[in-house]
């Protein structure tokens, strides 16, 4: 062999990855491999799956089927308005014959007891200067000033009357109270239909008065009365702020 054929050889050897021996074989290097072939056939199904969740509600059916059963009773409602009285019962039966009340022990040791316990609340209230007795009539006030009908509203509330002096001891008395809040108050009097003509809350005319110099002067304008600082008293319209004092 020439040097020429034997170098080819070596090319040839090294360029194709074949090397052969010169006679009969030639041993060779694996070629790159193929593209991938096409997909085989689908297989066989599988076996069946689990059981799957529940679906949402289907939407409402068509109208038109029958009522369905009435549903259960609904919670109790709130109890009604009260009823209007009942007409007065009978009297009872007449009960066995008691003691004369002043041998009657028990009683007279409630009433010992109920009279102690009066006289020590009279005590405290008339120490606080919170109501002043004369005779047999209490007045109080409540340190407010409203207007007149305010005034008769709430005497009423407390179980009283509005104040009116029908003495000069209850003058005076309703006076202290009127000086010591420095401000006038109205009195339970007003003026009839005829100009000049007063009369006290039940209807009476009045038979009591301490009118002011020139009092009344309103000449039928001005119904209600007021007393002043000083006790005088003064026609006035009713619907100033005066102090509300009460009478028990
Ligand atoms: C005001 C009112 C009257 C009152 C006179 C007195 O006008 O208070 O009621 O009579 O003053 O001057
Ligand atoms: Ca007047």
């Amino acid at each position: 062999m020439s040097l020429y054929s034997l170098a080819l050889t070596l090319i040839l050897t090294v360029v194709s990855g074949v090397m052969c021996n010169g006679t009969e074989f030639c041993i060779g290097s694996p070629g790159i491999p193929g593209t991938p072939g096409t997909h085989g056939l689908p297989g066989r199904d599988g076996r069946d799956g689990i059981k799957g969740d529940p679906g949402p509600p289907g939407p409402m059916g068509p109208p038109g089927g029958m009522p369905g059963l009435p549903g259960r009773d609904g919670l109790t409602g709130a109890p009604g308005a009260p009823g209007e009285h009942g007409d007065k019962g009978e009297p009872g039966e007449r009960g066995p014959p008691g003691l004369p009340a002043y041998l009657d022990e028990e009683l007279q040791t409630e009433l010992h007891e109920l009279r102690h316990q009066i006289q020590q609340s009279m005590g405290v209230l008339s120490l606080q200067g919170s109501m002043l007795v004369v005779g047999e009539k209490v007045f109080s006030t409540s340190g407010q000033s409203v207007n007149f009908d305010a005034i008769r509203e709430s005497c009423a509330r407390a179980g009283g009357n509005i104040a009116v002096p029908r003495s000069p001891e209850e003058n005076k008395a309703i006076a202290s109270i009127v000086k010591k809040h420095n401000t006038y108050a109205y009195l339970g009097v007003v003026e009839g239909e005829t100009p000049g003509d007063f009369y006290y809350l039940d209807g009476a005319p009045v038979n009591y008065t301490n009118w002011y110099r020139g009092e009344p002067r309103g000449r039928g304008k001005e119904k209600c009365v007021e007393m002043y600082t000083d006790g005088s008293w003064n026609d006035k319209n009713c619907l100033q702020y005066r102090l509300a004092i009460c009478e028990f």
